[in-house]
């Protein structure tokens, strides 16, 4: 090795020490770190300059952001030019520029925003060609190669070349123009303050710069709820700003629209689709929209549904209202994106025939063939609305003439938002291998919405993602799992849950074997692990449905307009969706499909209870019966997250401190609100079914003191609504600004042990804590969370361990609680276990 090559290198490895074990990270950079790679195997042969041939500003992103990678990863410095060379340059070029240069080259079809990365290596000189379909596949193909830098692969030989699956590769925003985000979990919008798009857009330039680097090339930014002002001519000139920033990264701005705008904004006395006055109105906006943003993406609409207006105001179908929009955008080539997601939210919960999963299927079915060509139906990947686990929506299968994008949710509304983790890619990836056997076997998801089957001009996916202004953009560092992973396989749905895990972990936490390993792991066992402690058999996330969809709160779901029923009463638990004697639903599935679920001997277990309505004695395939395993899964489920802590710890000293701890916390966290999950639901049916666990678990709980019956000093003891999210379905609360105590004596045998203390951490305030040893402060912690209730419910009881303790017999354990805000420092128990 010469000596400047070896100093180089030397420089590399110290500044690769540094940034390993001593800066900290926020997150922000998420998976475009471009950290020092050590031993990347084409350092060596790499060359040393980049020739740009392609002059669009897509393609200028391109050139910089490779001399950003290769200036952080490889500390080199490679100059830009646009002279052409033929030897020892990253060649960034489209593919009908490349023939005039290469012209012995013969690129096989490059069809969408593909690329093919090609080494060409002779008499020591290299070249490395970035040859993209268009502008974007130059982006995307450059951002591929860095992927690869950064993953150490071995690139001697790259022959690579990808075309993604469908055209359609967006992302949702559910901001309002206030800045807040319906559903967002990680902080206040990157678009909008206070009634206005941001003057300082750095981030939403850097958001478009991250979806870019893994192929999504659409991001529509406001609420599907969409406020009326969005298209005033005043809103629009801001908006346009937004897709200046998205521009050089070749996002499309989209933006969501109310049926209704033509009367709200446009005056006008009618919203009828098919009044003409009413379709002039949206041609002459669609024509406003396009002169200040040429390259805008379409309207997404949300109409007739959850209190937006649609066209059944007049009697029109969602076919009108489609057609009526498209007509306005096509000369401009934009496109409209209909959400299918529309049902009646009063039903009534009497009717056994009543069934919200019915709904998208029943008003879409019929309209197949009515659409506009630019016209796309977004459909939810599941009937209901993105519950931990759902079948595949029958409508993805059943449309023969329309295009169909399908939805998921990178934002965890009904998955722990973000502070529980639930990595969604094998989820997803379930849900595009499902064979609905459209119109033969072998038609998977993947397959109807890339528009393969039935040949439909457009497809793809879009997902909810709500990112925010917290430095990592979702909130957990380990989330941005889900954003990454929805974009890859929206690119490529072939790729392996365990592939997008393991290239995530690469690119953002590096390549130390361990942490890949770890990560990987902890990552795939995510989801299971999550739908084991809140929902099981396929009944749904047995959330709040009707506040926060976060905490535990089982009886939300029944007995109400919303649909989200799984009918448990003392008997039974399941909701019949069968054809023989239930709502009919099954009956929307292609029959090989259908078969399946309508039978029981069939019917896979996990989703049996959406199916079927069956005693708790019922016998699933695994031999249990349905209330046993209600009972063990919770249970297993909660150890589980537990372990998921353990994992990490092992870490420690792996990634650097300031992700470490933010993981550590939310895990921690997690593992806490597990329990109380898992103790909520058993308790929930082993009182409603009157059958208790036959391993002895529920409602025994050894170690553990309820504060109601503590010596208390100012608490005072409070009924929990709903009962089953405190332990005994009571606690104590504090209204005395002074504070408040609760003691008690230890009456095990001396030794070591942890005591978890479960509290109430109310978004109202910040109440502290303080826990004493024989009047002695041992501990100290405050609550000052901020958990979507105000109130003592499962969506905020917090647990904290303090110690180990050295404990003997008689030994006296006092909390001491200080209200603070409406805090009313509520406390439910303390579990004093052997650690
Ligand atoms: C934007 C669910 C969510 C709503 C959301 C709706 C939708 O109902 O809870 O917040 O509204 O889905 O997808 O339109």
């Amino acid at each position: 090795m010469t000596a400047p090559r070896f100093l180089r290198l030397l420089c590399l490895l110290l500044v690769f020490a540094l940034v390993h074990h001593l800066s900290a990270e926020s997150g922000q950079a998420a998976w475009l770190r471009y950290a020092p790679v050590e031993n990347q195997p084409a350092d060596v042969w790499l060359p040393h300059s980049i020739v740009l041939l392609d002059h669009s500003l897509v393609a200028q992103s391109a050139a910089s952001e490779l001399q950003r990678g290769l200036r952080g990863m490889l500390g080199r410095e490679v100059p830009v030019t646009d002279v052409p060379r033929s030897e020892d340059a990253f060649v960034l070029v489209t593919v009908t520029e490349a023939q005039k240069y290469f012209p012995w080259l013969t690129p096989a079809s490059m069809g969408g925003d593909g690329f093919w990365l090609k080494a060409l290596r002779q008499r020591g000189r290299s070249q490395v060609l970035i040859i993209g379909a268009n502008s974007r596949g130059v982006l995307y193909g450059t951002f591929a190669l860095l992927r690869r830098i950064a993953q150490q692969q071995d690139l001697s030989h790259l022959d690579d070349r990808e075309v993604p699956s469908a055209p359609i590769r967006w992302v949702d925003q559910w901001d309002n123009p206030d800045g807040s985000i319906e559903r967002g979990y990680a902080g206040r919008s990157v678009f909008f303050n206070q009634g206005h798009v941001r003057t300082d857009l750095t981030r939403a330039a850097e958001y478009a710069r991250l979806l870019a680097s893994v192929g999504i090339n659409g991001c529509n930014v406001n609420n599907v709820n969409a406020a009326p002002d969005v298209l005033s001519s005043s809103s629009l000139r801001e908006l346009a700003r937004i897709a200046d920033a998205f521009r050089p990264w070749g996002v499309r701005l989209a933006l969501s629209v109310s049926m209704a705008s033509p009367q709200t904004i446009g005056h006008l006395s009618t919203f009828d689709p098919l009044d003409p006055q009413v379709a002039a109105w949206w041609r002459s906006k669609a024509d406003e929209i396009y002169s200040l943003i040429p390259d805008f993406a379409g309207f997404t609409v949300k109409a007739d549904s959850e209190g937006q207006l649609g066209p059944s105001h007049y009697g029109r179908s969602p076919a009108d209202a489609a057609n009526t929009l498209a007509r306005a955008l096509r000369p401009h080539g934009g496109i409209v994106l209909y959400r299918t997601f529309v049902y009646n939210h009063h039903l009534d919960w009497r009717d056994p025939k009543a069934d919200r999963a019915r709904a998208a299927y029943d008003i879409f079915h019929p309209l197949d063939g009515r659409f506009d060509s630019n016209v796309v139906l977004q459909i939810k990947h599941g009937p209901i609305d993105f519950q931990t686990r759902e079948p595949v929506s029958p409508l993805l299968g059943a449309l023969e003439h329309t295009s169909e994008a399908m939805e998921v949710q990178v934002t965890q509304e009904y998955t722990g938002q973000q502070r529980h983790l639930c990595f969604l890619v094998p989820m997803w990836k379930e849900v595009l291998d499902f064979d609905l056997h459209a119109d033969r076997a072998g038609t998977p998801v993947k397959d109807l919405i890339a528009g393969k089957t039935f040949h439909r001009p457009l497809g793809g996916m879009v997902a909810v993602a709500n990112v925010g202004l917290d430095p990592n953009w979702l909130g957990h560092p380990l989330a941005m799992a889900n954003l990454y992973g929805f974009a890859r396989l929206a690119w490529d749905p072939d790729l392996s849950a365990q592939q997008i895990a393991e290239e995530w972990t690469r690119l953002t936490f590096g390549n130390d074997p361990q942490v890949v390993r770890t990560i990987t792991a902890m990552q795939l066992a995510s989801w299971h692990i999550y739908e084991s402690y809140t929902g099981p058999l396929g009944a749904g996330t047995m959330t709040d449905i009707l506040g926060s969809h976060y905490g535990p709160g089982i009886e939300s779901a029944e007995r109400n307009g919303w649909g989200q029923w799984f009918r448990a009463d003392h008997q039974g638990i399941g909701m019949d969706r069968t054809v023989a004697t239930g709502t009919g639903y099954i009956g929307q599935y292609h029959r090989p499909v259908a078969a399946m679920y309508e039978s029981l001997k069939t019917c896979p277990d996990n989703l049996l209870l959406f199916m079927h309505h069956v005693p708790y004695t019922e016998k699933l395939h695994s031999g249990q019966t349905v209330i046993q395993h209600i009972f063990d899964t919770h249970y297993q489920g909660a150890e589980d997250a537990a372990h998921l802590v353990q994992q990490w710890q092992t870490l420690k000293g792996r990634v650097d401190e300031e992700r470490y701890a933010e993981v550590l916390k939310r895990l921690t966290y997690q593992a806490g609100h597990a329990i109380v999950w898992r103790d909520a639901i058993c308790e929930w049916f082993q009182r409603t079914s009157g059958i208790a666990d036959e391993k002895g678990r529920v409602g025994h709980h050894p170690g553990r003191i309820e504060a109601e019956s503590m010596q208390l000093d100012g608490y005072t003891p409070v009924n929990v609504t709903p009962w089953e999210t405190a332990s005994g379905g009571k606690a104590v609360a504090c209204n005395r600004t002074s504070g408040c105590s609760a003691s008690f004596q230890f009456q095990g045998n001396a030794g070591r042990y942890a005591l978890a203390a479960q509290y109430f951490d109310l978004n109202t305030g910040v109440a502290h804590f303080r826990l004493y040893l024989n009047g002695k402060l041992m501990d100290a912690w405050a609550a000052d969370d901020t958990l979507p209730s105000s109130k003592m419910d499962g969506n905020t009881s917090t647990r904290h361990i303090t110690g180990p303790l050295p404990l003997a017999p008689g030994d006296t354990i006092r909390i001491e609680g200080l209200p603070g805000g409406g805090d009313v420092a509520g406390l439910d128990d303390v579990e004093v276990y052997r650690e």
